[in-house]
């Protein structure tokens, strides 16, 4: 029997099979769990409904985590359709082009509340939306974060404070949830060329560069950031909560 039998999930952030949220689905499908979806916005629809029906998911809804609209409406579906959640996976972050290149100190006052509003208050009002619905059989929340968040990368800029301000979050949130039984805690995952990784200017030398510096001396893919993300929403990590666990080859314990 597999470790996710007769569990619900709900997955936020698949824009194409290369994103880290399909990676995830697909193992949590594999080991028996139900799978709904939720995608940023019309453009996105046909690529989503393509991909999850090919795990025999069905339940597809749009949701634009800037409009709180979008996200009642979101779990208003959910609890029509299933009642209850089990799992929900965060896996969303955006900030401005311009924002991820040149001076940190040139971050305008737009750019850090969209950025932040996008990759770290969604988590808080994602967990607001499903808690009242894990809440008769506990749950499981994970967000996905990046080293940028604790130290200081090239470009990474606001999307760095962006990344503190979630992996804050999530200790936070684990606070409030836990005496209802609800675990919440985040995936710090090495660069994987997906969507949110296009355009970064010199990425082919970022993983060159993990390649050469991290423990395992290699890049990870984001099939070993989904066998992490099954362990955390699994009944095999039951005692966790509030963590941050990197799945980076072990870059992140390097000094010199
Ligand atoms: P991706 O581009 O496939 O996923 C990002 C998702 O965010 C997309 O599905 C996009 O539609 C969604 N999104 C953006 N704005 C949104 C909005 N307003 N409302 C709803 N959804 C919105 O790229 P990915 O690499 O799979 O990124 C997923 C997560 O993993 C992000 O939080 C990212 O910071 C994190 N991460 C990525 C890497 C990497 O190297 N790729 C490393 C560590 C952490
Ligand atoms: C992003 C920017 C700068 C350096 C970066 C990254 N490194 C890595 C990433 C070294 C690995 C990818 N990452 C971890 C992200 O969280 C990316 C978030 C992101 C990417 C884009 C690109 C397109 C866009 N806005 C974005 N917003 C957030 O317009």
């Amino acid at each position: 029997m597999g470790l996710l039998e007769g569990k619900k999930g709900l997955i936020l952030g698949v824009a194409n099979n290369k994103s880290i949220a399909w990676s995830i689905a697909r193992e949590l499908h594999k080991e028996g769990a139900e799978l709904a979806f939720s995608y940023a916005g019309e453009r996105l629809e046909e690529r989503v409904r393509i991909l999850a029906g090919s795990i025999g998911a069905g339940l597809l809804i749009p949701c634009d985590v800037t409009r709180d609209e979008d996200i009642d409406s979101l779990f208003g579906k959910i609890r029509e359709e299933w009642g209850a959640l089990d799992i929900l996976v965060h896996s969303i972050a955006f900030a401005n082009k311009d924002e991820l290149k040149g001076a940190f100190v040139d971050t305008t006052r737009q750019g850090f509340a969209l950025a932040m509003d996008v990759s770290a208050y969604s988590l808080i009002a994602m967990a607001r939306g499903a808690y009242p619905l894990m809440e008769s059989n506990g749950g499981k929340i994970i967000t996905m974060t990046y080293l940028g968040g604790r130290k200081v990368i090239p470009n990474y800029n606001v999307m760095g404070v962006a990344k503190a301000g979630l992996e804050a979050s999530v200790k936070y949130l684990a606070a409030d949830l836990g005496p209802k039984g609800i675990n919440v805690n985040a995936v710090s995952a090495g660069p994987i060329k997906t969507l949110a990784a296009m355009g970064i200017s010199g990425f082919k030398e970022i993983l060159g560069h993990i390649q050469d510096r991290s423990p395992l001396k290699r890049n990870i893919t984001a099939e070993e950031v989904a066998k992490t993300a099954l362990y955390l929403l699994s009944d095999l990590s039951s005692g966790v909560t509030g963590e941050t666990i990197y799945v980076d080859a072990g870059y992140n314990i390097i000094g010199m």
